[in-house]
């Protein structure tokens, strides 16, 4: 039986408005990043953002992603931040360390900060394939980057955004963590609290 129930959907807008893009560009393979990168910038260009809305960061290889990109993150300045990079399968294993963790890099570092971090490292056995899909038969993985960014970061700040003042707990609202904080609450602990009653009845 199908049900009645129609919960609300929540999607981010394809639209920059408002949003404040940081976007870090591996310069290992930069035959490819550059290209990547032009990908993102026509994507969050279309999507109605300006010169202004966007900051790129420039790192060596794709290794130095994670850590330049939780760096921006904690800043508080951007809604979402595009990590773009090329690695190339060489003869030895090196490939896949230089994969797995700055995969896993990138990962840690938005469930950290709470800051959307649109994985953009095409991973490719040949130059050829990474070609294709820097803008040739198999699309632009940047300008996939450049949508997703936008998205993400429309939706992030809806879902972060307080519930109405009348739904919402006193204690909930106090403790609403901000960008400027870095995702983290700005409630001071009980502790720290009671010091400054203290400290103010002195006075
Ligand atoms: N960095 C890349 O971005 N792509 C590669 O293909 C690559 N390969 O093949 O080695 C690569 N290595 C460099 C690495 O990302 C670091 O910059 C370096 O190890 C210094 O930490």
């Amino acid at each position: 039986m199908e049900s009645k129930l129609k919960p609300a959907n929540i999607k981010g807008e394809l639209s920059a408005a408002g949003l404040r893009i940081g976007v870090v560009v591996s310069q290992f393979n930069n035959f490819i990043t550059d290209r990547l990168l032009a990908g993102a910038l026509d994507a969050m260009e279309r999507a109605g953002a300006a010169e202004s809305q966007i900051e790129i960061v420039r790192v060596p290889g794709a290794l130095e992603l994670p850590i330049a990109a939780k760096k921006m993150a904690q800043t508080g300045r951007y809604d979402s931040i595009i990590c773009i990079g090329c690695v190339l399968r060489g003869e030895t294993s090196h490939y896949d360390v230089v994969v797995s963790e700055t995969a896993r890099g990138v990962q840690l570092a938005q469930l950290d900060t709470g800051v959307p971090l649109i994985f953009c490292v095409l991973t490719c056995d040949t130059l050829e394939q990474a070609i294709n899909r820097a803008g040739l038969k198999a699309g632009n993985k940047g300008y996939e980057a450049g949508l997703g960014a936008v998205e993400m970061g429309q939706l992030i700040k809806k879902i972060a955004k307080p519930a109405p003042v009348a739904a919402a707990a006193p204690a909930a609202v106090a403790a609403a963590p901000s960008r400027a904080s870095g995702g983290r609450a700005e409630v001071k602990p009980v502790e720290v609290r009671r010091g400054l009653e203290r400290r103010a009845r002195r006075r």
